[in-house]
């Protein structure tokens, strides 16, 4: 494991082969149940990455308890626990036994998508974000709580890696400047098909 700052730990290949297919799985099941969405931002853009969501609707400029969305699976909220609990035991300084996520965010990467540089920071909670990626790798790119832009740190993260963003680490900025088209594991690809080449599951606790 490394770690990428205070609080911020990344896990290569933290899920199993069978772990990564049925989570890979379910996501695909989500998203044919209904269509993610292209996030419109404040300045009339739109994201290049799909998101749905689970447990609570969220998007980055705003919940919306009126929309239905699937409910979040007990066995991904202990998939959380248990991702914060290894993340813990490299950074002790994240230790939170009480860690109840509501909400997960779906990013969906097509082979061109990005993720401008920016922070989370709609959550009402300091609680860490849980991430696991799935599918094609990337270069995530890891920056500082003060400001935009430099120093970051730019790590390549894998179909089934873990990414814990706790303590002062939690509100860096942070986005995905790439995709790396065609490196995810053939059987992702296959449960994938013509669809989006990267996965990205956040586990937030929002109130
Ligand atoms: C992704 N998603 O790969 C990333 C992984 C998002 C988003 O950025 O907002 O949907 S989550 C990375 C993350 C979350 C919370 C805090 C920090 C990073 N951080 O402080 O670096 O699709
Ligand atoms: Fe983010």
């Amino acid at each position: 494991p490394a770690v990428l700052g205070p609080g911020a730990v990344h896990v290569p290949d933290w899920m199993d082969r069978p772990q990564q297919e049925y989570l890979l799985r379910a996501c695909v099941d989500w998203a044919s149940a209904r269509p993610p969405r292209s996030i419109v931002l404040p300045g009339g853009g739109r994201m290049s990455v799909r998101t749905l969501c689970l447990g609570r609707h969220w998007t980055p400029y705003r919940y919306d308890d009126d929309e239905v969305v699937p409910p979040l699976p007990d066995w991904l909220v202990r998939a959380a626990r248990s991702g914060l609990e290894t993340a813990t035991a490299v950074d002790p300084s994240l230790g939170d036994p009480g860690y109840t996520p509501d909400a997960a965010l779906v990013n969906l990467y097509g082979r061109d998508a990005t993720m401008g540089l920016h922070q989370d920071r709609d959550e009402a909670s300091s609680a860490p974000v849980v991430s696991l990626s799935l599918g094609d790798a990337c270069t995530f790119r890891f920056g500082t709580p003060h400001h935009r832009g430099r120093p970051y740190t730019d790590v390549r993260l894998e179909s089934g890696d873990l990414v814990v963003f706790g303590g002062p680490s939690r509100m860096a900025f942070h986005g995905v400047p790439r995709v790396f088209d065609g490196t995810a594991p053939a059987w992702c690809r296959d449960v994938l098909g013509a669809g989006p080449g990267r996965v990205n599951i956040t586990l937030r606790q929002t109130r």
